[in-house]
């Protein structure tokens, strides 16, 4: 296999390498009809010539059979759950999966001999898109001070690097440990039990730019910060609501469980600024009439609200529901359930009283007609069975722990909570983000959690809380942390204000990323930065000669074990369980009480330690070895029991409607994304059901805007943000006529990324509000380029 390829090898097998002088050079756009079905055929032609296209198509298909499988491997791409009692013999695959795992099963490498003939500075120079197309990162690397390219380190050596960094701070928390959502039970238990030994609660994770919204919205309510659904509800319920949430893309077999819901006679509304094709229609690939037939129109309404229209769409259905109650006493609401399992109802039912909660007033604010409100209401007033899901279109929203709790004020009028077809459903993202949080990656602990940690392990736990990923991006500038190692991810592209945060990277003394594949993260770095590779999800992680099995929760609150079965493509590559034990040996030595070398050598030794740790692992071992693994308790779901600290009870409760006031030459924008991309791995260039062909720097808008601004679909533009004073662009976009409200934007991360400020954050949760971002808009200046900040594309400059 011919590995030791040049930049300009690269340049000839990868289209559109940029040009160094016109970095953000466009491609060649094509817009293509805008699908009204998800799924279907193409999906199933797209995902098996995305495995050819990596030359992997054996090893690819073949692991594409047991993705998803009992006894197979948990697929890596998003954390919808799997059914628990039949699975496809076509497999539990969807489009997307299919290009994660042609992603991971790549065998392609990254080798040592790779980075000696290319500087980190070359390679700064690509996009996303073309880094990730390299392959799998095969040995630990190394960049030492003031070098220029990363230098093959050993496993000892990088520990032993490591080990000193770390000892050496003032205090344990100068460092921050990051976590991804793909790391498994057993490597998170074991990661945070060592940075908790070593002194810190800094771990800032990718739920603080994802569901920490839903989390911080959810457990003061209903006493529990996870969804209350089953995969079988969505059989069972009359009416499914899917709110800032795009399934045909982002999570895909979802789509098979709301075919069900119709099927079975269920409705379905969905409230998107955005008419997503998933939303509005699916083909099954997995059955024969969904490849030859007409697939099921899904979608029985939908509500084209405004970006950040929610709340008041929101608190218009919940008015339109006490005015029928009104009119049939005792139908509408489920009053039993409201004085038996809630607290605050009078005064919840007070507030529309206000003028600006009328109907009207409410309609113009989320820009959804009255009629339309009306019909949504109708439709919820005489079901009980109600499932509201909701995605990243809320949860990145300033004010999204108020909208998610009022979600929760509709099920409450409703009794709709913990019945069967009935529920929450907060649709989580990263295939094991949910775990993460299980086992204590969390910067907030409760004293609980660490009580019964401390009780186990016997040293002292450290109890302050720790930097989420926004305090921490402060606290790198300003000095605070000195040292971060990132489990997974890709901190650099994934958070906001890319020009800010990759500033605050450059300040690291030293940053430690265990990744798969290598991405920009790993370019913009600290002043001594070390790479060190590990398995995927699909790959074989052997432990003493024997492959392991590791464990991982879905949305659904269910533990399960998968089991990789690729070859791995080095065998220089350490499970991160291993990673995290070494690091912890080399830099605790005897001050540790904790016996690494037994979880090194045993995931069983880690799985009973969960056990005795955390509530709901009892018998784990045996449990995880069962067909389709066991759900953790959610007494919210079997019980009706709500928040322990108001006997059970559920509170309903009172939020505000934003003012959403924009200047005559300020848009909305909210990032999304595509149909090719997982967060800040760019599968391919296309976003198919968007109809957008070959390029990724577009703008959606809507016709008028464009014309009142004076341009045309095509024209070339420069995007601006200017929160806190501070002057943020995003060059060279494409407007695209569509769809979209009057007066807001859509775009795609992590392009856009440089242009949400780190102070723009969501109440409460502290997340970025990256759904939430005030633009303007001017034509392409080629001046522009002299205020980008040049050294992201060209590599390090000294603070
Ligand atoms: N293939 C694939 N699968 C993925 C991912 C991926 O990148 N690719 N990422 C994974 C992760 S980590 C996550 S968190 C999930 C994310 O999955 P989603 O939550 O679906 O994420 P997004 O694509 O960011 O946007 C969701 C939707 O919000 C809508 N929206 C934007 N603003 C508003 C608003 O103000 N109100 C309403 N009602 N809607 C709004 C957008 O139009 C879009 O349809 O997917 C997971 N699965
Ligand atoms: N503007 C804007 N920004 C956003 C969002 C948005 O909607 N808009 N969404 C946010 C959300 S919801 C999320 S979850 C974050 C995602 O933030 P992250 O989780 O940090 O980003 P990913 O792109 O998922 O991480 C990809 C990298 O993980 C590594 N990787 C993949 N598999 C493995 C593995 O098994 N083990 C290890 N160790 N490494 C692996 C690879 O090196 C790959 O390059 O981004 C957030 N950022
Ligand atoms: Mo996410």
């Amino acid at each position: 296999m011919k590995e030791e390829k040049s930049i300009e090898e690269i340049k000839s097998e990868i289209k559109h390498f940029p040009d160094a002088e016109n970095p953000y050079k466009l491609l060649d756009l094509k817009l293509t009809p805008v699908e009204k079905w998800a799924a279907g055929v193409p999906a199933v032609i797209a995902a098996i010539s995305d495995l050819f296209e990596e030359k992997t198509v054996i090893r690819g298909t073949r692991a594409l059979f047991k993705m998803n499988q009992f006894g197979g491997f948990d697929c890596p791409s998003c954390a919808w759950p799997d059914p628990d009692d039949e699975r496809s013999p076509l497999g539990e695959y969807c489009e997307n999966g299919a290009k994660a795992l042609a992603e991971e099963a790549t065998t392609k490498r990254v080798t040592p001999e790779f980075f000696a003939k290319n500087s980190v500075y070359d390679l700064a120079k690509m996009n996303d898109y073309q880094i990730g197309k390299l392959g799998r990162l095969t040995d630990p690397m190394y960049l030492p001070k003031g070098g220029t390219h990363y230098q093959k380190i050993s496993w000892d050596d990088a520990f032993k690097k490591i080990a000193e960094h770390l000892n050496k701070l003032d205090s344990p928390n100068e460092a921050a440990f990051y976590t991804s959502g793909r790391t498994s039970n057993e490597a998170s238990f074991v990661y945070q039990l060592f940075a908790k030994e070593f002194g810190t609660n800094n771990m800032p994770d990718c739920s603080n730019m994802c569901h920490e919204t839903s989390g911080t919205a959810l457990i003061p309510v209903i006493g529990i910060g996870k969804g209350t659904v089953k995969l079988e509800d969505f059989d069972n319920a009359d009416v499914v609501v899917i709110i800032g949430q795009n399934p045909g893309t982002n999570a895909p077999r979802m789509m098979s469980a709301l075919e069900k819901t119709k099927n079975n006679g269920g409705k379905i509304i969905a409230i998107n600024p955005l008419p997503e094709a998933g939303l509005m229609g699916f083909h099954n690939p997995q059955q024969l009439n969904g490849v030859i037939g007409h697939g099921v129109k899904l979608a029985d309404l939908y509500l084209p609200v405004k970006i950040n229209g929610d709340m008041a769409l929101l608190k218009a259905l919940e008015r339109l529901l006490l005015e029928m109650e009104a009119k049939f006493p005792g139908q509408v609401l489920d009053m039993d359930f409201i004085s038996e399992k809630t607290m605050g109802f009078e005064a919840f039912a007070e507030q529309f009283e206000n003028p600006s909660y009328h109907i009207d007033a409410l309609a113009r604010e989320c820009g959804v007609r009255r009629e339309d409100l009306e019909e949504a209401a109708s439709m919820l007033a005489f079901k009980k069975k109600i499932i509201v899901c909701w995605g990243m279109g809320l949860t990145q929203q300033p004010n999204g722990v108020d909208m998610i709790r009022e979600i929760v004020n509709i099920l409450l009028l409703k009794g709709s909570i913990g019945i069967k077809g009935g529920g929450v459903c907060s649709v989580r993202g990263n295939s094991n983000v949910q775990g993460n949080r299980t086992m204590l990656i969390n910067e907030k602990p409760t004293e609980a959690q660490l009580d019964r940690l401390q009780e186990y392990f016997g040293f002292q736990v450290p109890r302050a809380h720790g930097y989420d990923v926004v305090r921490a991006i402060k606290a790198i500038h300003e000095g605070k942390i000195k040292f971060m190692f990132c489990m997974g991810g890709n901190f650099l592209s994934a958070t906001p204000d890319t020009t800010y945060t990759a500033n605050a990277m450059r300040k690291l003394e030293l940053l430690v990323c265990v990744s798969t594949k290598l991405n920009r993260g790993h370019l913009i770095h600290g002043k001594e930065a070390i790479i060190l590779p590990t398995y995927g999800r699909s790959d074989k992680d052997i432990v003493n000669g024997e492959v392991q099995i590791v464990t991982a929760e879905n949305s659904m609150g269910v533990v399960q074990h998968s089991k990789g079965m690729l070859d791995a493509v080095s065998d220089n590559l350490i499970n991160e369980t291993q990673i995290a034990c070494r690091m912890a040996m080399e830099t605790l030595k005897d001050r540790s009480v904790v016996d690494w070398q037994r979880y090194h050598d045993s995931y069983d030794a880690v799985r009973d330690d969960i056990e005795q740790c955390i509530p709901g692992f009892e018998n784990f071992n045996v449990r995880v070895r069962e067909k389709g693994g066991f759900y953790l308790p959610n007494r919210a779901r079997d019980e009706q029991y709500f928040v322990p600290q108001l006997g059970g009870k559920a509170p309903f409760t009172l939020t505000e409607l934003p003012v959403n006031s924009l200047e005559a030459d300020e848009f909305m924008m909210a990032t999304t994304r595509t149909h090719d991309q997982f967060n800040t791995t760019i599968y391919g260039l296309d976003d198919r059901y968007r109809g957008i062909k070959n390029e990724r720097r577009v703008i959606f808008m809507n016709q008028k805007d464009i014309d009142s601004l004076g341009f045309k679909a095509g024209d070339k533009v420069d995007l601006y943000n200017f929160d806190d004073g501070i002057e943020r662009v995003a060059p060279l976009f494409v407007i695209v006529s569509y769809q979209i409200p009057e007066k807001n934007t859509m775009t795609y991360f992590p392009e856009t990324n440089v242009l949400v400020s780190v102070n723009n954050v969501v109440k409460d949760s502290n997340m970025p509000a990256s759904k939430y971002v005030k633009i303007q808009i001017k034509q392409h200046d080629p001046a522009v380029y002299k205020k980008v900040d040049e050294m992201l594309i060209q590599g390090e400059i000294d603070s």
